[in-house]
């Protein structure tokens, strides 16, 4: 809470995963779900915090894999969705609302843009040449020309790159040229319109507010500065495709020339940030609710807006988009902090969507709970660098950290209170030293861990969470309530009934990373909602006695399965378990 009482504000959206296909663990680590960490710990600690995502459906990859699959896009699209969809719930991924951009509150906004930034002289109509194929009757996307390349004379090089040699190509420069759509070869090479976004003409405005912005992580800043000194270069907003957002004229009417041709998905998909949130606000009944998330003369000005992504699309998000934004001249919510990732590599290699290589999220699911690899992502997070997801390295984190550290933990204590104390909790003795050093523990770490939180530093939070569930191990070495229990009761009640509100506070504690488990021991302990708050640093005295005495205690069931060797060697088997 602010000093008025009224609680801070949080948008968050994490990049929107592209539809062509369920995403690996990697897109996952990078993107979705330290922005739901994020938002699940903010929303904890009393703010008003608004998630959002949605899929990012437009584009030359959406269009080719739905030809592949041999069914149109729209129904490629619609199955995709549901399965990402089904997929972000089964690791608990809290959005407020996972939107799609192909909707119409996209359609309308992205041409929106594009209407106001031309009436501002940011975007022109320019001339190129480019591929035709004559037998497909349509100009051809970089990616959908293939010829020989003309460095290495590869002979199946795309327009866009040659995968042998890895030089970038313009499809204008491949020899023998071919459709890769139906493989004519009757291909011209014509002129065609284009809109062009004039993004050198904002190239100091964007400068500007790059260097103002205070709260940015390295990362993404020294990205976007890297882009901006070596000059902001015009850019083509348009392509030929058909599946996309129509070119329109103010009037509705589709643009003249622009018959076949969309917009570019990179310039509609960070649109849909806000049409997502359109979105959200029609199904909560209030259509106009999202105004107060995104335009500054509408409730916007106190927002705190943070995204996540991965590194690759931190200039689209830092250049690219605030140019539409800044050059639209209207008052938009602008990024306030950008957390930025590196990679998750697959054994210090490429995980790869079109290779299939590496986990899957659906797959993950059918091999464990989701909490099992929020953990590990998180604790492994790829901050700051990139980070190797290995399967000896998430067996050791789940069996180490979340079954001895914790599981033990919880499972000790409250069995030994439903053995030894009727499973009531114990009115008896009063506190002394070992609590008074328990207490200092805490104290430091509660406040080291949620300011790892608010720094967005996700794989310290996750060291200071497993940091807590030790000292509360430390804490029942050092009391021994099972060796106090046979000469003094009243000692070993007092260790007990300490041990089991550490328990509830584990549970709290763990609320953003593992909300499973989390739930499962709250839920046994019966702590209600409104108890499951941010604990505060300041407030270990009472977090240490806040359960009532004489309540009655239940074990929960066995919160982690360990991981055995046999399935680290069936999953190697299975995935493959190097790069
Ligand atoms: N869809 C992520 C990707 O596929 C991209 C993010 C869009 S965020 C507006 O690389
Ligand atoms: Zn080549």
């Amino acid at each position: 809470m602010s000093q008025h009482g009224t609680p801070r504000r949080i948008l968050i959206t994490s990049a929107l995963p592209y539809i062509n296909g369920i995403k690996h663990l990697g897109n996952l680590a990078g993107s979705m779900l330290p922005a739901d960490v994020f938002a699940r710990y903010q929303r904890l600690a009393g703010r008003d915090v608004l998630y959002i995502c949605s899929t990012d459906e437009h584009g030359t990859p959406a269009e080719l894999a739905a030809q592949k699959a041999g069914i149109s896009v729209q129904a490629y699209c619609d199955e995709q969705y549901e399965i990402q969809r089904a997929a972000g719930e089964g690791f608990a991924l809290s959005y407020d609302h996972f939107g799609r951009s192909s909707r119409q509150e996209n359609h309308q906004l992205t041409q929106h843009f594009a209407h106001v930034l031309e009436e501002k002289d940011l975007i022109e109509e320019r001339i190129s040449k480019q591929v035709y194929s004559v037998d497909d009757g349509r100009f051809l996307p970089d990616r959908y020309v293939e010829g020989t390349c003309p460095d290495c004379d590869y002979e199946k090089a795309r327009g866009d790159q040659c995968d042998h040699c890895g030089r970038l190509l313009d499809p204008v420069d491949l020899k023998n040229p071919y459709s890769a759509v139906s493989g004519g070869t009757n291909i011209e090479i014509r002129e065609t319109a284009h809109l062009y976004l004039l993004q050198s003409h904002m190239q100091e405005t964007i400068r500007t507010w790059v260097e103002t912005s205070k709260d940015w992580p390295q990362l993404a800043k020294s990205i976007a500065l890297k882009w901006l000194d070596e000059g902001l270069r015009d850019r083509a907003i348009t392509r030929d495709l058909s599946w996309g957002i129509p070119v329109t004229n103010p009037d509705g009417s589709i643009r003249e020339g622009f018959e076949s041709k969309v917009f570019y998905v990179w310039f509609d998909a960070p649109v849909e940030y806000i049409a997502s949130t359109k979105s959200w606000a029609a199904e909560t009944g209030q259509p106009n609710l999202w105004e107060s998330w995104w335009r500054k003369d509408k409730g916007a000005e106190n927002v705190e807006y943070v995204q996540f992504m991965g590194k690759d699309n931190v200039a689209f998000h830092t250049v690219s988009f605030p140019v539409t934004i800044f050059g639209s001249g209207e008052p938009w919510k602008t990024v306030d902090r950008l957390k930025a990732f590196n990679w998750v590599t697959w054994y210090g290699g490429k995980f790869s969507t079109s290779e299939k290589r590496g986990v899957f999220m659906d797959q993950a699911l059918d091999l464990l709970e989701g909490d099992y690899w929020r953990w590990y992502l998180i604790a492994n997070s790829p901050e700051g660098s990139d980070a190797a997801f290995t399967w000896e390295g998430f067996q050791s984190a789940v069996n180490s950290d979340l079954a001895n550290v914790l599981g033990n933990f919880v499972n000790r204590i409250t069995k030994y209170t439903v053995s030894k104390f009727d499973g009531v909790l114990p009115d008896a003795g009063t506190a002394g030293e070992d609590e008074a050093w328990l207490a200092g523990e805490l104290e430091t770490r509660l406040a080291a861990l949620s300011d790892h939180y608010e720094h967005m530093e996700f794989r310290k939070a996750a060291a200071e969470t497993r940091a807590i569930w030790a000292a509360g191990n430390e804490y029942l070495t050092r009391a021994e309530p099972w060796v106090k229990y046979k000469t003094d009761k009243d000692a070993a009640a007092v260790g007990v009934r300490t041990g089991l509100n550490l328990v509830a506070l584990f549970g709290i504690i763990a609320q953003p990373l593992i909300p499973g488990v989390s739930e499962k021991i709250l839920g046994t302990l019966n702590i209600p909602e409104a108890n499951r708050t941010w604990p505060k640093a300041d407030d270990v005295a009472n977090i240490l006695d806040a359960l009532p005495h004489g309540m009655e205690i239940a074990a929960p069931p066995v919160l982690f399965q360990k991981i055995e060797d046999e399935q680290v060697a069936a999953w190697t088997e299975q995935f493959g378990g190097e790069a």
